[in-house]
């Protein structure tokens, strides 16, 4: 079947070449197939129409199983276990409880809330309370506010769910991760992000790493990817890495998710989850 551009009037799209959507002049709807949007945004020459990210429950549920999974590797020691495993050492550590421990969740988005729930039923600390999500805002343009500080040193093991925007580029940085609470059974502050690559300043993660600022560290995202082979990162004793796939977006869902809303825009009811293009996400 032949279809003229003028013809379509949606587009689901993941990454696109900057410019390939301005071929179509009948765009009624883009539809971003993942919740991030920033490469999208960096298209200068977006048509403007609504943009719409992801944000159904089967992705949410595997982003939260991924943070759950590294902040319990890190809590129950798991590094230590596997070397003891490789070594034949039989040498249990002491166990403290998840009460111990202060989980920050930076981006209490879609995403962070969900894993922030299950963290806080495991029995962890959440700082910030109510006010959390004012508390872990995060600027590159204005000053530093006491929430975030008291945030930052309430915090043991600091999980990064941001979009990246103007304002949260390279946030993760030596100035955040010294402020973080040393005052742990961990023995150091722990960083999992699983945001985007271009939300750490890399150069700071491996000294951290290296100096004791960080304890350890867990990377799905980086700013390079695919991880180039001589990045530090694939040997880093305190590092556990993944390929950008803590969640995946699951076919079947993502397509019934986009006809679904389709469908209801056709009918004259609005959109869900429209990207606020001032904001960025
Ligand atoms: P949402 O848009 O639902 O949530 C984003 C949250 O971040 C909001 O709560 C927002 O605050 C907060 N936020 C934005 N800017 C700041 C800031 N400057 N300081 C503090 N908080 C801020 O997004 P999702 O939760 O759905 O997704 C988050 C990100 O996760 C995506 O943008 C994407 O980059 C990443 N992702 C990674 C995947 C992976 O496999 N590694 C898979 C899917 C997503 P407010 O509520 O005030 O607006
Ligand atoms: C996303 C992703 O959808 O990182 O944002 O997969």
């Amino acid at each position: 079947m032949h279809i003229e551009p003028e013809d379509v009037g949606y587009a689901a799209v993941w990454k696109p070449t900057p410019g390939a959507l301005s071929a179509f002049p009948n765009l009624k709807a883009v539809f971003n197939l993942g919740p991030g949007v920033d490469a999208l945004m960096a298209d200068t020459t977006l048509p403007k129409v609504p943009i719409v990210r992801v944000a159904i429950g089967d992705l949410t549920g595997r982003m939260t199983e991924y943070v759950v999974m590294h902040v319990l590797m890190h809590h129950r020691q798991q590094p230590y276990l596997n070397q003891s495993q490789q070594n034949k050492v039989w040498a249990p550590k002491h166990q403290w409880a998840a009460s111990e421990i202060s989980v920050g969740v930076m981006g209490l988005g879609t995403l962070g809330r969900d894993a922030a729930d299950v963290l806080a039923r495991l029995g962890f600390v959440l700082p910030g309370g109510a006010q959390a999500r004012r508390a872990c805002r995060v600027s590159n343009v204005s000053r530093e506010h006491a929430g975030l500080k008291d945030f930052l040193a309430r915090t043991n093991i600091l999980v990064c769910l941001l979009p990246l925007t103007p304002d949260t580029r390279h946030i993760l940085n030596r100035s955040v991760f010294s402020q973080l609470n040393h005052d742990s059974p961990l023995g150091g502050p722990v960083l999992i992000n699983a945001g985007r690559g271009g939300l750490q300043n890399e150069a700071d993660i491996l000294s951290c790493l290296d100096d004791g600022t960080l304890g350890a560290a867990s990377l799905d995202v980086f700013e390079a990817e695919p991880l180039p082979t001589q990045s530090r990162f694939w040997s880093h004793p305190k590092v556990i890495l993944s390929p950008h796939n803590a969640a995946d977006t699951d076919p079947t869902e993502i397509s019934a998710y986009v006809a679904r809303q389709i469908e209801q825009f056709e009918a004259g009811r609005p959109l869900e989850n429209v990207v606020d293009l001032t904001r960025g996400y």
